[in-house]
């Protein structure tokens, strides 16, 4: 029998990629999506339209925060694996809506188990979780596991309800649920507003003659960034196991935003000279000393998770998992990916 496999968040980066994963491996997949005025579906368009995935992928209309739609789609599809992964997923954006925050991120996922209990659905259970339930705690390096978590967003907050209440059916219902705790992962299916992406898409925009310059928030942050499509693979791991545990997925090396501009210009073959500080700093081509980067206070938040360097050590050694993507692979990856749709875009315009 093919295992059956439900996806919220399928049209996010996430989504697509772990559709994939689960496609290879001969599940049929069903994923849940909002309606939009506009298509919303381009990350997984392309396993919409091949015909060997015809009968193995499929869509439901519903929304996370709409509890009918989930109950209706669980008890219709009676999956073997839930993986919960949508989410108002934009951290900065969380401080604009807050409350819509902790309906989508927070409350849903008690939503969806209530759903797979109600039901009886036997299903095993994956939460979208994330290091920024590790937040402000700079001390604490690499953060692992047995980290206190002190989230500093909105986002975080929301978060860390999603990670405790599915720690508490896993223990009060015996439910096979566990919690990735994903440390930042991108790729060039990466969100436009996310600053791995935002930097890849200026670097080619900025090549191609379509953009003057980058604007920026804070340069400093440090972050621990891997690459989505090993993410999903530990994803899929964590429910393969004979018990459902919280696993850190994470490259256990960091890198300051200001790195990521750094190696991403270099890719187009730019040395990047920084000059002035705080909210006065300027990145320059070293080379013509046009300016490249400059600094906005509107990209700031109100409050900002200054460093993340996550302990994959447990993830690696239960489940195997081992990320192989690394930092300098990952930019090249996206900056590449970013000339070569623009070159798209140009060639048929
Ligand atoms: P993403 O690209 O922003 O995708 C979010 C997905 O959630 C999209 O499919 C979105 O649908 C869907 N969604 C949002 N609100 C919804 C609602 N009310 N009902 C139904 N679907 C809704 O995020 P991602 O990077 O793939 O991340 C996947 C999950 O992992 C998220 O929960 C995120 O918070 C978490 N996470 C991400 C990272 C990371 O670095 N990427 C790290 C740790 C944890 P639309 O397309 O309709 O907007
Ligand atoms: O910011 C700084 C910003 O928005 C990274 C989500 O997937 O990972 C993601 O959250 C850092 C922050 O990701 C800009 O202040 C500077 O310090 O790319 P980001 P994030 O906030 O780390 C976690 C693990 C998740 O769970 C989330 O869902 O970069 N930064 N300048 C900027 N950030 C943005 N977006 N835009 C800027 O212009």
């Amino acid at each position: 029998m093919k295992k059956i496999a439900l996806i919220t968040g399928i049209t996010g980066q996430d989504g697509s990629y772990l559709s994939e994963l689960l496609l290879s491996k001969d599940y049929k997949v069903h994923g849940i999506v909002r309606r939009h005025s506009f298509k919303g579906t381009e990350r997984i368009q392309h396993l919409i339209d091949d015909a060997k995935y015809k009968d193995k992928f499929f869509l439901h209309y519903g929304d996370v925060t709409d509890s009918c739609s989930l109950s209706n789609i669980i008890r219709e599809i009676q999956p073997d694996e839930v993986y919960n992964l949508a989410a108002q997923s934009h951290v900065g954006v969380s401080f604009k809506v807050p409350e819509y925050t902790a309906e989508a991120t927070g409350v849903s996922t008690i939503k969806l188990l209530e759903a797979i209990r109600q039901n009886k659905v036997d299903t095993k259970f994956y939460q979208a979780s994330t290091s920024e339930l590790f937040g402000g705690i700079p001390s604490t390096a690499p953060q692992s596991e047995k980290t206190p978590f002190y989230p500093k967003s909105p986002y975080g907050a929301a978060k860390l309800y999603s990670y405790w209440i599915t720690v508490n059916y896993r223990e009060s219902y015996g439910m096979f649920a566990c919690n990735g705790i994903l440390f930042n992962h991108e790729s060039p299916r990466r969100g436009e507003d996310f600053v791995t992406r935002k930097i890849s898409l200026a670097v080619a925009n900025i090549i191609k003659g379509n953009q003057e310059k980058l604007s920026l928030g804070n340069l400093n942050a440090k972050r621990d960034w891997g690459f989505a499509g090993d993410y999903v693979e530990g994803m899929y791991l964590m429910l393969q196991q004979d018990n459902p545990d919280d696993y850190v997925l994470a490259t256990n090396e960091t890198h300051t935003v200001r790195d990521f501009v750094n190696a991403a210009f270099d890719e187009v073959g730019i040395k990047i000279k920084w000059r002035g500080e705080g909210i006065n700093e300027k990145g320059y081509d070293s080379k013509t000393d046009k300016l490249l980067i400059d600094v906005n206070p509107k990209f700031f938040r109100p409050a900002e998770v200054e460093f993340l360097l996550g302990d994959p050590s447990k993830a690696e050694k239960i489940l195997n998992w081992k990320r192989k993507v690394n930092f300098e692979e990952l930019v090249k990856m996206m900056v590449r990916a970013d000339l070569n749709q623009l070159k798209k875009i140009f060639e048929v315009t």
